[in-house]
């Protein structure tokens, strides 16, 4: 299964699903296959068709229930991955966690154990609802996975006064922040970052996971992003108003931009995230400044949070911190909690993660 894990990580599927499979015949692994998105062949299929030798009487391991819809999201027609397992002679199917997708909920262990295959479910599951987290939001929210990334110093600022911010934490941390990176979709920033630092905002240093960078979205309410800005290239997406300049939005459509234009009274964190999981994002790492970052804490948008903390301090009641604007507690028996908090080590730097709870509290803002 862990191999299958890894397998599962080559495809880029968004909005389905990161799935991965491996064929094993007696103590040897036949054939692999993982999930490229929709359109194209499921894991299993992927897997069975590669496999170079009879797969009857083989196991086979796959990290997510095999599906039971006949027809795909492309509209094609093709065979239930549960049946595709049957007919290949497979008697035995491992399989990490069910589906959340009602067209299979369960249907698809039903219909392989009413077949009589011997069916195991759960092993890795954990790691793989960590994995499935970007199509599991989807389905279960309809808004892709937020996970909120930032760095400041011992004295809360992620910025010194007048804005300097190179560098607060050390190459280790940086590298491990391309390696989350690596992970997502879409990194979001509001256009002040963009102003402020013309971030080139890809992944650097460390391989891509899927071959595919991160698209990178601008929270940019009235168009002020300099053209000459380096995100301003093809596949950016930048979220504005309709009362956006026509100028403006034409340049950088020519540059292979996407614009979504809200009208203004709509612009919110609420209604915007949704448009983001219609263009294929699953998970968006947000890396926002206080303003925006702020908006998404109250929104009640952050699923995971890694906060980055180097041991220096910059002081100044001005400087930029890493949450502005109204609070989201104002007690602090109200403060929202980190729960599956871990701590890593960089170099001299601390990150921790966790994912904030939000149920049963009302944001006080
Ligand atoms: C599987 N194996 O590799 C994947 C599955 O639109 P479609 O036909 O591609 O189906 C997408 C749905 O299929 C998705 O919502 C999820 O329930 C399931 N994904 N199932 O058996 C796979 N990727
Ligand atoms: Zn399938």
């Amino acid at each position: 299964m862990r191999k299958a894990l890894q397998v599962g990580l080559k495809g880029h599927p968004h909005p389905n699903p990161p799935v991965g499979a491996v064929v094993v015949q007696g103590d040897r692994v036949i054939a692999q296959g993982w999930h490229n998105g929709p359109g194209t062949p499921h894991a299993e299929h992927m897997a069975l068709d590669a496999c170079r030798e009879n797969a009857a009487g083989a196991t086979l391991y796959v990290t997510l229930e095999p599906c039971c819809h006949t027809i795909g999201r492309d509209g094609n027609v093709r065979i239930p991955c549960w049946q595709r397992c049957l007919d290949a002679g497979v008697t035995r199917v491992v399989i990490a966690c069910a589906d959340i997708d009602p067209r299979t909920a369960g249907k698809g262990i039903q219909h392989l154990l009413d077949a009589g295959v011997s069916v195991d479910v759960g092993v890795l599951s954990e790691k793989a609802i960590h994995q499935q987290r970007g199509f599991r939001s989807i389905q279960t929210a309809g808004r892709p996975f937020v996970i909120h990334k930032v760095a400041t110093t011992l004295d809360g600022h992620i910025a010194c006064e007048g804005g300097d911010s190179k560098w607060i934490t050390g190459e280790k941390s940086r590298r491990a922040v391309h390696q989350l990176r690596a992970t997502c979709d879409a990194i979001i920033v509001g256009v002040g970052t963009i102003v402020a630092d013309d971030p080139d905002l890809t992944v650097r240093s460390v391989p891509l996971v899927s071959g595919r960078q991160p698209r990178v979205v601008v929270f940019d309410r009235s168009l002020r992003m300099p053209e000459s800005a380096r995100v301003a290239r093809q596949g950016t997406v930048i979220v504005t108003t309709s009362d956006a300049p026509g100028a403006a939005t034409d340049a950088f459509k020519q540059k292979g931009c996407h614009i979504i234009a809200l009208d203004a009274d709509t612009y919110t964190v609420e209604n915007i995230l949704p448009m983001l999981a219609d263009i294929g994002m699953g998970i968006v790492l947000l890396e926002a400044g206080g303003v925006l970052s702020g908006a998404f804490y109250r929104a009640r948008y952050v699923d995971e949070v890694h906060w980055y903390i180097a041991p220096k301090v910059v002081g100044g009641g001005n400087a930029p911190v890493g949450l502005a604007g109204s609070p989201l507690a104002t007690r602090m028996n109200r403060a929202i909690e980190l729960t599956q908090m871990q701590m890593h080590r960089y170099g001299v730097d601390v990150c921790i993660t966790g994912r904030p709870v939000w149920e049963g509290r009302e944001a006080e803002s």
